[in-house]
Parts: C-alpha cells; structure tokens; sequence
C-alpha cells in the first residue's frame, strides 16, 4: 500500500438549477368576444372568473396580459391549445410565451 496522499485539490459542488419560467401572453384583437376570451382563459389556464375577466380586460384595454407561468412545455402546450380553442370558432385569438427574465 502506497502512503500517498489523495486529499482532492477541488471539490466539485453540484448544482442543480431551476428551469427557467415562460411565460403565457394574451393579445388583444378586435373580434373575438370578450365571453368567449373569458371561457377560454377559465378552461385552459383554470382562472376563475374574476381572474378571467381582469386578464381579458387588462389585455384588451393594454394590447397584452401574462396569464400565467409555466416551464417551457407547459407554457407552449396551454398557449397552443388555447389559441386553437379560438381558431376553431373562427376567432383570431392568439396566445404566445416568452420566457421569464
Ligand atoms: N377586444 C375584444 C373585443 O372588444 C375582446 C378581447 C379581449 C379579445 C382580450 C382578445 O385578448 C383579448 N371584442
């Protein structure tokens, strides 16, 4: 048995970080109903009513709201699904991400 010395010159400290944030982004449009905005915003992103309403209001009196955050998947899934609720009723509503800061 050797008498070396083995003591690490660097210990390696691991580090996990959280996964960024995206965001889930309202856009305002001319057409689509503010009800259905609201029923959209209710069944995809499980805001209740008085959530709903102030994320319709506040995108449609400011061109844009965050609805909410997710990790990345979630986030595109939901803005995704949510954007399509409206394209199938003929409305142009649209949902975007962006991630967090
Ligand atoms: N601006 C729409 C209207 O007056 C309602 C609306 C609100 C549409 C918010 C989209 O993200 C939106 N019928």
């Amino acid at each position: 048995m050797s008498d070396a010395v083995t003591t690490p010159r660097t210990v390696v400290k691991p580090k996990t970080e959280r996964p960024r944030l995206h965001k889930v982004i309202l856009f305002n449009d001319d057409f689509t109903p503010r009800d259905f905005v609201v029923s959209v915003l209710k069944a995809e992103f499980r805001l209740n009513a008085e959530q709903a309403r102030r994320v319709m209001i506040t995108a449609h009196q400011r061109g844009a709201c965050v609805v909410a955050v997710f990790t990345k998947d979630v986030a595109e899934t939901k803005a995704t699904r949510a954007t399509d609720a409206g394209r199938k009723m003929g409305f142009p509503l649209l949902f975007g991400t962006e991630p967090e800061e």
